[in-house]
């Protein structure tokens, strides 16, 4: 069977992935599109060739009887409202992160998967498809390098826009680390803080940036990411893990070495699309083939989603307060545990 997606939310990676499903991916078509911006989502059919219908909004969408699963590529804070409304309805749901903006918004989901009683939700935390994560993980539960002590981290892009608000730096850009580290080193978190490094010249007025965080674990693991979106010269991600016995690093994105005019240089890339193009196929290639399997997804849950948000918001009261933040989250659901 193939699997039938309708997709809520044509904007940039709305289109990436539409794309990946039509061209490159096995066992998933695109059969519906919609957008706020309803000339979005028309382009989109046209763009990409689709037999999709267009639909003026997801609720109208998720009703369509020929849709197995939803897309969710809308802007974050409108991703709670259409993820529970696809649970409402039975539908399989790919949500891109955030799952919720508030830590109470994705709590409701879980408890909305709960009461469906079988997983339909995967989230789009696609860095644990990324073949360096995977290598690391694999290095640290081989205890070869014994404990994990410390991670040393950094997330920068070259720049960003007007829209990017203090918040995003937290809730849009660091929700990546805060998914990847903790399943990383299978531990939970117990406290974030924010610092305020001298801000660049290129920071737009309402931005502080970089900004670091700290966040410290059950077992006692100290990590520190930076977070920095107006770096100028890529986008560039860095994670070092310091154990016991050693120390590993996430590999560089491969390139040529080249020598010229006295210089030895390797490139880095600028644009997110491409650094984790892999891992993008990845994962959406596993919530097909998983679903088509086995009737349900196994890729991140609407529980991962939950603590990403959870830490999410401790993280964005620590950029007002400066202060350690607790971490505290609610029991987990033996649901989540299988
Ligand atoms: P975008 O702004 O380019 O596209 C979002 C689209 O959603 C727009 O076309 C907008 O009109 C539409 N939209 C917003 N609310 C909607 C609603 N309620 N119903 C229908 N359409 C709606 O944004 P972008 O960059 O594509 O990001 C989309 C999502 O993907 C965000 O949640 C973002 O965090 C996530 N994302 C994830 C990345 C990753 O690495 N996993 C990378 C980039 C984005
Ligand atoms: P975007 O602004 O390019 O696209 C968002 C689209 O959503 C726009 O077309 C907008 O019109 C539409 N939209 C907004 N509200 C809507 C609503 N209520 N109903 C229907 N459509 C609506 O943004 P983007 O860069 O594509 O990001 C979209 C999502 O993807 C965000 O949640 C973002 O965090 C996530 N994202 C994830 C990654 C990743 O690496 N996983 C990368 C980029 C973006
Ligand atoms: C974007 O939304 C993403 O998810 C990218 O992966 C991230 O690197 C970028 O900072 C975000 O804005």
């Amino acid at each position: 069977m193939t699997l039938r997606f309708g997709v809520v939310g044509t904007g940039a990676i709305g289109r990436e992935h539409i794309q990946r499903i039509t061209n490159t991916l096995s066992g998933g078509e695109v059969v519906a599109v919609t957008d706020i911006n309803q000339e979005s989502a028309r382009n989109v059919v046209h763009q990409f060739q689709l037999n999709a219908n267009v639909y003026p909004d997801d609720k109208s969408l998720i009703a369509d009887t020929s849709v197995d699963a939803i897309l969710v590529t809308s802007w974050g804070p409108a991703h709670q409202a259409t993820v529970l409304a696809a649970i409402e309805a039975g539908k399989y749901v790919f949500c891109e992160k955030p799952l919720a903006t508030t830590a109470e918004g994705a709590l409701s989901i879980v408890e909305a998967e709960v009461k469906h009683g079988r997983r339909l939700v995967q989230v789009g935390f696609m860095r644990r498809y990324d073949r360096g994560y995977v290598k690391l993980k694999e290095a640290i539960d081989s205890h070869e390098f014994g404990a994990p002590l410390m991670l040393h981290c950094a997330h920068r892009n070259p720049e960003v826009g007007e829209q990017y608000t203090l918040e995003m730096a937290v809730n849009d850009t660091l929700i990546h680390e805060i998914d990847v580290l903790h399943w990383l080193v299978n531990d939970d978190y117990t406290s974030i803080r924010a610092i305020f490094p001298r801000k660049t010249k290129y920071a737009l007025s309402h931005m502080q940036d970089p900004q670091i965080f700290i966040l410290e674990t059950v077992g006692g693991i100290v990590i520190t990411v930076e977070v920095f979106v107006n770096c100028k010269y890529g986008y560039d991600i860095q994670c070092e893990v310091v154990c016991e016995e050693g120390t590993m690093r996430l590999p560089e994105v491969p390139s040529i070495i080249s020598r010229k005019d006295a210089k030895l240089s390797t490139e880095v890339l600028t644009d997110w699309k491409q650094r984790f193009i892999d891992a993008y196929d990845n994962e959406i290639q596993d919530f097909i083939d998983a679903i088509r399997k086995t009737g349900q997804p196994q890729g991140p849950t609407a529980w991962d989603g939950y603590i990403a948000a959870v830490t999410s918001d401790a993280g964005i009261r620590s950029q007002q307060t400066l202060e350690k933040e607790p971490i505290q989250l609610c029991n987990k659901p033996d649901f989540y545990n299988h």
